[in-house]
């Protein structure tokens, strides 16, 4: 359900899922009736948030287990979720190839990121390197941020599997506001670049925060068939819509994704122009000549398989992967980790 829900319809909602997810555990005795965290001024751009249910944690059982034991079944648990707040560098590097292949020594001068297994499960719990990993890396010159990945991935969705849609949206390829971009083996980047926030919004929509998506299989620019740039979140906003189609069509955001010849996995390169999507302060973008800045930054990775592999899930996705943030919450600013873009710094050797 897209656009603004209030915090009481919100509240109500998750309530009742997590009611119905914990029917199971209290007809088997592991479980006690379990409060659900509120989310204060809750504002829900992605149609996923209000369709996940949230989902009994392994922890969170084995804490149920417990208390079980020791306690009545009136007794009510909160769980405590950390927060995942990672920190990474973008030293001042070589400008990248932005073609789908990481060539020998091409992202040596960048710093490198590893998952998934530890990153914020929002689905299924990743329990294998070969189901679903990621390295990955960034850093940037005088106008542009740069990042690459390399993704394992057993299933390639749409390429050794059909292109099944979910039951949720039958239009979920339409390459529209009521498709669904991050439908596919996919990546998500949300920036912050004002590095600020009020509560727990999610991102504007423009260049001092916002959501994009590349997609292994579909893009604004090549269609259905052809990985790349899709508008990210909040579809549901005109303007926001409008920044992130004119920012792929005018190259302001580059990217090309390109499937492994042996389909176990995928790279994806992409570009960002510090101008105009890392606007640090009203109409001042960031620049090496700045100086050092920290900015927020999540990333996401979406591993969709076959319907059976993602059953039980919103969307049947098998997995969705977050670098910073909690369950649930991991799109709200407050949630995002920190990028630290190190000025004209190259990164210093390894000792
Ligand atoms: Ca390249
Ligand atoms: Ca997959």
């Amino acid at each position: 359900m897209p656009g603004r829900v209030a915090e009481k319809q919100l509240v109500k909602e998750r309530k009742r899922a997590a009611n119905v997810a914990c029917i199971s555990e209290i007809q088997s005795g592991i479980c006690q009736r379990v409060k659900v965290r509120t989310v204060p001024n809750a504002v829900l751009y992605d149609s996923r948030q209000l369709s996940r249910i949230p989902r009994l944690s392994r922890s969170l059982q084995i804490i149920g287990l417990i208390t079980a034991t020791a306690l009545s079944l009136s007794f009510a648990a909160e769980p405590v979720v950390p927060i995942r707040k990672p920190l990474v560098k973008s030293w001042f590097g070589a400008t990248p190839q932005i073609d789908g292949v990481l060539s020998p020594g091409e992202w040596s001068d960048a710093s490198e990121i590893r998952g998934v297994r530890d990153w914020t499960p929002e689905f299924s719990e990743v329990k294998s390197d070969s189901d679903s990993a990621l390295r990955g890396w960034v850093k940037h010159d005088k106008a542009w941020l740069y990042f690459a990945f390399e993704i394992t991935d057993d299933v390639l969705y749409g390429i050794t599997t059909e292109r099944w849609l979910p039951k949720e949206n039958p239009k979920a390829h339409e390459l529209s506001r009521e498709g669904y971009p991050w439908f596919g083996d996919e990546m998500e980047l949300l920036l912050n670049a004002s590095n600020q926030w009020n509560g727990d919004e999610d991102v504007s929509g423009d260049g001092s925060s916002w959501q994009m998506v590349c997609n292994l299989t579909k893009s604004r620019l090549g269609g259905i068939g052809k990985g790349g740039l899709l508008e990210g979140e909040p579809r549901t906003s005109e303007t926001a819509w409008n920044n992130y189609q004119n920012w792929i069509l005018k190259g302001a955001q580059r990217a090309a994704a390109k499937a492994k010849t042996d389909s176990h996995g995928y790279i994806i390169e992409w570009a960002i122009r510090f101008d105009p999507c890392v606007e640090i302060e009203a109409h001042k973008f960031y620049s090496p000549s700045i100086g050092q800045k920290d900015v927020g930054l999540n990333i996401a990775l979406g591993d969709l398989d076959t319907p059976e592999a993602g059953r039980g899930n919103f969307g049947n996705f098998h997995h969705e992967q977050w670098w910073a943030g909690a369950p649930h919450t991991r799109t709200h600013k407050n949630n995002f980790g920190t990028l630290r873009l190190m000025a004209d710094r190259p990164k210093p050797a390894t000792p």
